[in-house]
């Protein structure tokens, strides 16, 4: 406790920061864009965007949809939005979350939760770099990792964060998916007996924790495994970052509210002068697991797979979880002071410099890996909390980037030797060399930016030329479009020495944090089809000779095909009020971008658009009698307005004969 204490010196500057809160809204509202904007624009910003129709992009950016708990494919430069990739929020565009196979995937320990907040995209990396393979994101607000698989543009699974409560340092990969890093924001009590997860809010001092999941990934199929837990203490964990070179076996959290204030952190988590990073050898972590080192706790978490061929998402539930408590375990976590209320942590391609930016210090602290290792080496301690190391701030700092800005956020690097920050408050990013740490270039973005993104930034080679700021507030920057505008994205040239404006783009609501990737890596696995053969859904109809009615008491399941232009069967009867009635569509194409989708009048659910080769199964409980239309709802072909059909529903009791045919009607005069 004793470095806590004295971090305390500097009293609570309640005014400053109620005013620094307060320059977003100055600052944003009443900036006059247009005229400036005109001559930031390099004359050939639209030659540098533009892609001819009918070719390719050379990059795929994948943005955070935030609230709206998906990710967003874009295409850079040009900003066009390929593909909204559903993952925590059910998407009525094509069933997910609706339909009988994908229900599951949102399942957690709280029930069917249909939706999230979703803020860090990071691709999967082979030896430091992105590979193309998978996208893992986090959702915030009940704790979950999703791995994406970048063959099928599909969520392939998530798994709850047990011991975890506001998912936000999440889900960074070590350099070979060794490991896939998850840290609690809002610090719990946690109890290692199994009894309820209740203390007093008075209490938060003592019986809070914090709490690092490691989730192992399968090399060969990315399948995911919360593997084990670090207890930390009950500090707010904010953002992470993996080592990278000397620095592999090191990950890092930025910690606030330090001072463990249970109530208005506004102020209560600004009143020490320093927070902390917290750095963790997860190589060393590993090793203490294998020892046996690791006690396990009961738990209570879901783990939700989609079944490669079957197209069905199953849910486990787990119901343990090992711990490592870093007092047992000498030399897996140090804490060094920086700033206070830090937010982003971002490691250079090097792995040498750790880069932290605190939104309300006036300086970007630059630690150093090497700095780090020796004052570990020499004890260079300023006490500890909870058994864990305090490193001494001069002792790691190997500089500070002086009067970047205001309200430094978050910092990615081109691979050159220069590092790019976004300053939230001030509107701008700020570029500044890895050499001196000297400010090089900035640029006005509008308005008031959060996290940027360059492709491969975080890696030990970026890709450097382009530069995406994501912008929180739009205002004057698009047509009105009524209260709400859609957040905007600005595409920057980095290539050179000064910083260029190309292009604005909206994106789909709220993106945080985004990966760009060289197209390359990952159009040539993109799947066009699923093979029919292969499909093993236990209600597939693969030939629509083999399409049918089965009704068991009030359970109908119809066996259908859908093949342009029609679906077989089309004209069903036998069906009664209040029967649970599965309508398992198989799409028969065996070609790429011919979905076919289906709807019923009425229904209380989404649509389904099924893949072709896939069986996709909607629930239907028909409350009341008639005559009811159901129609493939994508225009596949010129008959497309042709493929519909009829179900009859007769009143409870009534005993209609099942009966289905396709085609064999003879048509009324
Ligand atoms: Cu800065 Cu959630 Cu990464 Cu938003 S976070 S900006
Ligand atoms: Cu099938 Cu429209």
């Amino acid at each position: 406790m004793k470095a806590i204490k004295s971090l305390k010196q500097h009293a609570p500057k309640a005014a400053l920061l109620m005013a620094m809160a307060a320059v977003p809204f100055m600052q944003s509202c009443d900036t006059g864009a247009p005229t400036a904007q005109a001559s930031l624009l390099n004359s050939d910003a639209a030659a540098k965007v533009y892609v001819e129709p009918g070719k390719h992009d050379e990059l795929y950016a994948f943005l955070s949809g935030g609230y709206n708990g998906q990710v967003s494919v874009y295409g850079v430069p040009s900003g066009r939005l390929l593909k909204i990739i559903p993952v925590f929020t059910q998407h009525a565009e094509n069933g997910y979350g609706y339909s009988e196979e994908s229900k599951a995937m949102l399942n957690t320990s709280f029930g069917q939760v249909p939706w999230d907040d979703l803020h860090h995209p990071k691709l999967s990396r082979t030896d430091g770099m992105t590979d193309g393979r998978w996208l893992f994101v986090n959702a915030n607000n009940t704790p979950r990792v999703a791995r994406i698989d970048l063959k099928t543009f599909e969520t392939a699974e998530i798994i709850e964060i047990p011991n975890s409560a506001g998912n936000h340092c999440s889900p960074y990969p070590t350099n070979n998916n060794e490991y896939v890093v998850a840290g609690t924001r809002f610090s719990v009590p946690i109890t290692e007996d199994g009894s309820p997860n209740e203390a007093s809010l008075e209490e938060y001092g003592e019986k809070f924790r914090g709490s690092l999941s490691f989730i192992k990934v399968d090399k060969e199929t990315g399948d995911m495994n919360l593997d084990f837990q670090i207890l930390m203490p009950g500090f707010d964990y904010d953002l992470a970052n993996g080592g990278k070179g000397p620095s592999n076996d090191w990950l890092f959290f930025t910690t606030y509210n330090t001072e463990r204030a249970g109530t208005l952190k506004e102020i209560g988590a600004s009143q020490y002068d320093k927070d902390f990073l917290a750095a963790i050898n997860w190589k060393l972590a590993e090793k203490y697991v294998k020892e046996g080192k690791a006690k396990e706790m009961p738990a209570h978490y879901y783990h939700n797979k989609l079944d490669k061929s079957s197209h069905i998402a199953k849910s486990e539930l787990k119901k343990t979880v090992r711990y490592l408590d870093p007092a047992d375990c000498p030399g897996m976590v140090y804490l060094i002071p920086v700033p206070k209320s830090p937010h982003g942590i971002d490691v250079d391609p090097s792995g040498e410099f750790m880069v932290v930016s605190g939104k309300l210090a006036a300086v970007i602290p630059v630690h150093s890996f090497s700095k780090m290792q020796k004052a570990i080496e020499n004890k260079d301690f300023d006490g500890d909390i909870k058994g864990i190391p305090v490193l001494k701030y001069e002792s790691v700092l190997a500089g500070e980037v002086k009067e970047p800005g205001l309200g430094p956020l978050h910092t990615e690097f081109d691979g050159k030797g220069n590092a790019y920050s976004s300053m939230f408050v001030s509107s701008e990013i700020t570029k500044w060399s890895l050499k001196d740490f000297t400010v090089k270039d900035r640029i006005p973005v509008y308005y008031s930016v959060g996290h940027l993104v360059i492709p491969g930034g975080d890696t030990k080679e970026p890709y450097g030329k382009y530069l995406i700021a994501m912008n929180k507030i739009t205002k004057d920057r698009y047509l009105p479009t009524g209260p709400e505008l859609a957040h905007s994205a600005q595409l920057i040239d980095i290539s050179g020495e000064k910083m260029k404006l190309l292009l604005d783009f909206p994106t789909v609501a709220e993106p945080h944090y985004a990966q760009v990737i060289p197209a390359e890596k990952v159009a040539p696995n993109s799947v066009k089809f699923y093979k029919l053969e292969d499909n093993t859904h236990p209600h597939a109809t693969k030939k629509e000779a083999e399409a049918r009615v089965e009704k068991k008491g009030n359970v109908v399941h119809v066996y259908q095909t859908a093949i342009r232009s029609h679906m077989t069967p089309d004209n069903i009867e036998g069906i009664n009020v209040g029967d649970t009635v599965y309508f398992h569509v198989t799409n028969l194409e065996q070609d790429w971008d011919v979905p076919h989708g289906f709807a019923i009048m009425g229904a209380n659910n989404a649509e389904l658009l099924i893949m072709p080769g896939a069986t996709q199964t909607l629930k239907w409980v028909p409350s009341r009698a008639g005559i009811f239309p159901m129609y493939c709802t994508d225009f596949c072909s010129a008959l497309h307005q042709e493929m519909q059909g009829y179900v009859r529903v007769s009143p409870k009791g009534v005993k209609t004969p099942v009966k289905f045919w396709t085609g064999k009607q003879k048509p009324a005069l």
